[in-house]
């Protein structure tokens, strides 16, 4: 909660107020008190999540709803869900599952072995330049690839007629059906392509300077990339 406390008081990036201006809402400004044996409980210390195989199918959900919310993660894992709208959403201690949905989203993962879910093309959708886009990209403000923060892609739909089983790490180049990265004022922009034309459809913004490799990813692989689909 310290560290939660520690990061909020920190500049947040810039972003769009909520749309039609209703005031942000606070789901749950008190977070339960957690315990060895409570369901959900995981230290977050020392993080040992280094795969993309963890089940938090029992790790309790919060869920904004279609308008701009801030959901905050309890001091247990959490699994936190924006929805529509523009959310701020910050996961505490524990190993956090952080799904922003649609619209453009801050996201904190805080300490332990966070996962940040991008579901869908829209869930961060690129400018028509295909870069990140301040009216519709998502901003992970902490990511902490020494606690084994993810960026998870797995649910992220490919379209055309002959799409790979994981997307493709291509480091700073362009490809398709490809992941990769470049540097934007201090940040770094993770940039994804769906359908296979080696234009970004999908663009995040990292906070601060990241040398990506797959590892940092759910859904990433190495490889060759793959010709465009006819
Ligand atoms: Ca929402
Ligand atoms: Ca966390
Ligand atoms: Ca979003």
């Amino acid at each position: 909660m310290l560290f939660l406390l520690f990061a909020l008081a920190q500049p947040l990036p810039p972003a769009q107020p909520p749309a039609s201006g209703e005031p942000l809402q606070i789901l749950t400004p008190a977070p339960p008190t957690p315990s060895a044996g409570t369901p959900g409980w995981r230290s977050g210390f020392p993080q040992t999540d280094t795969t993309c195989s963890r089940d938090d199918s029992g790790v309790p959900a919060l869920r904004g709803g279609p308008r701009s919310e801030r959901v905050w993660g309890s001091d247990m894992n959490s699994r936190l869900f924006g929805g529509a709208g523009q959310d701020f959403l910050a996961g505490g201690p524990g190993d956090d599952e952080v799904v922003g949905g649609p619209d453009l989203d801050i996201l904190v993962g805080g300490a332990g072995s966070d996962r940040f879910v991008i579901d869908s093309a829209d869930d961060s959708a690129a400018d028509e330049s295909g870069s990140w886009s301040q009216l519709n990209g998502d901003t992970i403000v902490v990511l902490t690839p020494k606690d084994f923060d993810k960026i998870d892609l797995r649910g992220m739909r490919k379209e055309g007629a002959n799409v790979p089983a994981t997307f493709l790490f291509t480091g700073r180049r362009p490809g398709n059906y490809a992941v990769w990265s470049r540097p934007r004022s201090g940040d770094t922009e993770v940039l994804v392509d769906v359908d296979g034309d080696s234009k970004a459809d999908v663009a995040l913004r990292l906070i601060g300077n990241f040398s990506l490799t797959p590892a940092l990813f759910c859904g990433v692989g190495e490889g060759a990339v793959t010709e465009p689909s006819e």
